[in-house]
């Protein structure tokens, strides 16, 4: 399937057959105190120039999240929305739990944006589907639901039919939910990886959506960040994965998605690999 977004220039299709799709990760104040601080003061050129460093690297779509404590989401969110638009044309996965925020945020975003999320639980399923059918965007579901997040596998696919049902009924198609199976920490449970990827394969074979994790997340706390992340990207994708959000300014995270990108079939001729490597990734 393929998940059709846009922004204020330019559009972007998720899906199976197409390369890997890129949302950058950086716009997020957690461990970044510097960021944390600007967002506290509605100050907001960080964010520009985090917005314009992404794009330049490559990132297909802009992760907005700015959940901190000292920051008021429904004023906060819209406001850094307004400027990573102002500065960008691609799409914004708009990354908050707050409901208000959300609102507010879709009211000023321009395109279809990727909302950024809800999950298998009750109150989330009835407060943010009914935006996005509204808004007319799509979305991303976790795979956790009022018990928490299942440490099987077939647990977390079974949420994600659950989202796919629930945002059917709501008016919203299969093709605008992107399933995250959610990566946890490796470092904490070490079968944390492989639940992912047993999930993804599981997700991509019965229900056909497209796919997207945190690829970040699964290092916290280890050194090496930059490898793990990327060994466990390109399993992933192998898996089924064909999203993901992540730093777009690690150049080895790129070169190592140009290159599963090239030895998964997607990428005809090699032209997208030789391209970057010639221009220097
Ligand atoms: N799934 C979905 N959305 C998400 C996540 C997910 N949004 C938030 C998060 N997880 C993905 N974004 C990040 C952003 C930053 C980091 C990890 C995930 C990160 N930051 C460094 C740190 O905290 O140590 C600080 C910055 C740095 O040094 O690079 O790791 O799973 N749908």
């Amino acid at each position: 399937v393929q998940t059709n977004l846009s922004g204020s220039g330019r559009s972007v299709t998720i899906s199976s057959d197409g390369p890997f799709t890129v949302i950058g990760e950086r716009i997020n104040p957690s461990g970044r105190r510097r960021l944390a601080q600007a967002l506290s003061r509605s100050e907001m050129s960080l964010v520009r120039s985090y917005a314009m460093a992404q794009l330049e690297a490559g990132a297909h779509l802009i992760d907005v999240n700015v959940s901190v404590s000292a920051v008021d989401e429904q004023t906060v969110l819209p406001l850094a929305i307004q400027t990573v638009a102002e500065v960008t044309d691609v799409p914004l996965c708009i990354d908050t739990p707050n409901e208000r925020a959300l609102r507010a945020a879709l009211e000023v975003c321009p395109g279809k944006p990727l909302v950024n999320s809800v999950t298998g639980e009750r109150a989330s399923l009835n407060s943010v589907l009914p935006l996005v059918e509204e808004y007319g965007c799509a979305v991303i579901g976790l795979t956790i639901d009022d018990q928490g997040i299942p440490w099987d596998a077939r647990r977390r696919y079974e949420i994600a039919e659950r989202i796919l049902d629930a945002a059917k009924a709501c008016g919203v198609p299969a093709e605008d939910v992107v399933i995250d199976p959610l990566a946890m920490v490796v470092g904490v449970d070490q079968q944390a990886a492989l639940v992912t990827l047993e999930a993804i394969e599981l997700i991509r074979s019965r229900l056909g959506v497209n796919i997207t994790v945190g690829a970040s997340n699964i290092s916290f706390g280890l050194p090496e960040r930059s490898l793990i992340n990327r060994s466990f990207l390109t399993m992933g994708m192998a898996a089924g994965l064909n999203c993901a959000i992540l730093d777009p300014l690690d150049v080895e995270m790129r070169r190592a998605i140009a290159a599963a990108d090239l030895l998964l079939g997607k990428d005809d001729f090699a032209v997208g690999f030789v391209g970057r490597s010639r221009h220097g990734w």
